[in-house]
């Protein structure tokens, strides 16, 4: 196995030793542009100078932008091999990161000329930004865990970039399948390249319950136990320490985590750990089937609300962040009536915890201030509260790119890279105006996804475009498309197995 491997790479290491030694001793040509990156920057305008990086180079940040230098450097230094100190002394510096008080929010500026590099924004988040647009301006062997040759050559200019839309998420489904905390990290370094700020975690469902509540502890000792999940493949559950961990890591690179427990339906793993829970008192079988629809809290009976409030307030206190999803979606065997006064009297509990709701589009048959996240592509969506855009024809990313590539359901229909890149989150919806649409997110369902290669071969590269509409003002798949080819060697050498579609000019 171990020799294969050593085969295969030195096979794929040929063509790039022969690419770099025929480059010949002059300063070979960039084979792109500051206005390369994804997704597009709001103002890019190419300079006719580039900056070399050095054995030499130091990067100077003051104070609190320390640590996004830092994340810098310790990005660029495996495949350089250069030192690339981080001071705190702006003298004789070539790349300088700092903030500055007249900026403010997310954005950031990037000035590159012969002499230096400058990154400043109003906040550190806005810094993490421009850090991220840094990034995919050095060529693609950048990514390499081991020394590569060089040059290290940033393409000159200024960019003066904004996100268009405050949200832009990715959801994950832990429920179906439980992915690991280290695969659900790799997924948030993946994200975060492309400017999300937000990861959904869907910590529960009929098939099981991923997230440690102490009051009610059969919900992961049953809900989260082997055998649980899709064909019963999916066990595990995140302590509350897993979770704490994961959102100080995701907060490290500016993902806000957003855990969803879903109900008054799709709670058929944490009826079997409590048969309380339904009207009749009858505990129902574990399911590891692919239905939906089939469960609910018992809208009539107070121990439904003391559950509803024991969740909502632990999860709310290991969550700082300020959103909490509370699902509400597809539940075809709650009653309507049941439903609202259901979503009455547990609504207000997310905000007596001091969190904002968001629920899925359903939720917007209650009058509340809940964000409403619209999916279903065929229900039109009529509302004055504010709107995250996830339709499931465009935004989900477990449907199929075509009936033939692996993995994901077609409920939606399939969806090429093109599908998810062509719509304006802004102008969708004639009943919701643009003012109302507070983002986009990407959702990924897990029923059919085991490990980490599955999912990443379904998100990349659709997530980049909802990232990219999410983000840019801009619509312009040309330009799109010829980005995202361009960085199609960057996930080969990080190993992110993604789909390499046909519509895409690959490099
Ligand atoms: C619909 S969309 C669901 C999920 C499924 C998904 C599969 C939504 C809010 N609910 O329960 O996992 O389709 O694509």
């Amino acid at each position: 196995m171990r020799v294969t491997h050593l085969a295969v790479a030195a096979f794929l290491a040929l063509p790039l030793a022969v690419t770099t030694a025929s480059a010949g001793p002059g300063p070979a040509p960039l084979p792109f542009s500051i206005s390369s990156v994804l997704p597009a920057p709001a103002e890019a305008i190419p300079g006719s100078e580039s900056f070399g990086l050095t054995r030499d180079t130091v990067i100077t940040a003051g104070g609190p932008a320390a640590p996004i230098a830092e994340q810098l450097a310790a990005a660029w230094r495996p495949a350089t091999g250069f030192a690339l100190p981080v001071a705190a002394d702006p003298q004789n510096s070539a790349i300088r990161i700092g903030l500055d008080a007249r900026m403010s929010g997310e954005a950031y500026r990037l000035g590159v000329d012969r002499d230096q590099v400058e990154l400043t924004a109003g906040s550190l988040k806005g810094l993490f930004n421009g850090v991220q647009t840094l990034r995919q301006l050095l060529p693609p062997e950048i990514e390499s865990a081991t020394i590569q040759k060089g040059p290290w050559t940033i393409p000159g200019g200024v960019i003066n970039d904004k996100p268009r839309f405050a949200y832009r998420g990715a959801m994950l489904d832990l429920a179906r399948h439980f992915h690991t905390p280290d695969e659900v990290k790799r997924y948030i370094d993946q994200i975060s390249r492309f400017k999300i700020n937000f990861l959904h975690l869907h910590l529960s469902d009929d098939q099981g319950w991923r997230i440690q509540i102490d009051s009610w502890p059969r919900l992961t000792t049953v809900g989260g136990a082997k055998g649980t999940g899709v064909r019963g493949l999916g066990g595990g559950f995140l302590t509350k320490n897993d979770y704490r961990d994961l959102v100080d890591y995701a907060a490290q690179r500016y993902v806000t985590i957003v855990p969803e427990i879903d109900m008054p339906g799709h709670v058929n793993a944490a009826q079997v750990a409590y048969p309380e829970l339904t009207c009749d008192g009858v505990a129902p079988r574990p399911r590891i089937d692919i239905r939906v629809g089939y469960s609910s809290l018992c809208a009539g009976k107070e121990i439904t609300y003391r559950f509803a409030e024991d969740v909502i307030r632990e999860l709310a206190a290991m969550t700082p962040g300020p959103f909490l999803h509370i699902g509400g979606d597809e539940a075809h065997s709650t009653p309507h009536a049941d439903y609202l006064s259901f979503q009455q009297r547990v609504l207000p509990l997310v905000g007596k915890y001091r969190k904002t709701a968001i629920g899925w589009q359903e939720i917007a048959a209650v009058r509340t201030d809940a964000i409403v996240q619209y999916w279903n592509h065929q229900a039109p969506l009529e509302t004055t509260q504010r709107v995250i855009m996830s339709p499931a024809d465009r935004a989900y990313l477990d449907m199929q790119y075509d009936l033939l590539t692996p993995g994901g359901l077609h409920w939606a229909g399939t969806t090429e890279v093109r599908d998810s890149y062509s719509w304006d989150p802004g102008t969708l919806l004639s009943g919701v105006p643009e003012e109302l649409v507070f983002g986009v997110e990407a959702p990924l369902w897990s029923e059919t996804l085991t490990d980490l290669a599955e999912i990443e071969f379904l998100a990349f590269p659709r997530l980049v475009a909802i990232a990219d509409i999410g983000w840019s003002r801009k619509s312009d798949w040309d330009s799109f498309k010829m980005r995202l080819g361009a960085y199609g060697p960057r996930w080969t050498r990080q190993g992110v197995h993604f789909y390499s579609s046909p519509q895409i000019p690959w490099s």
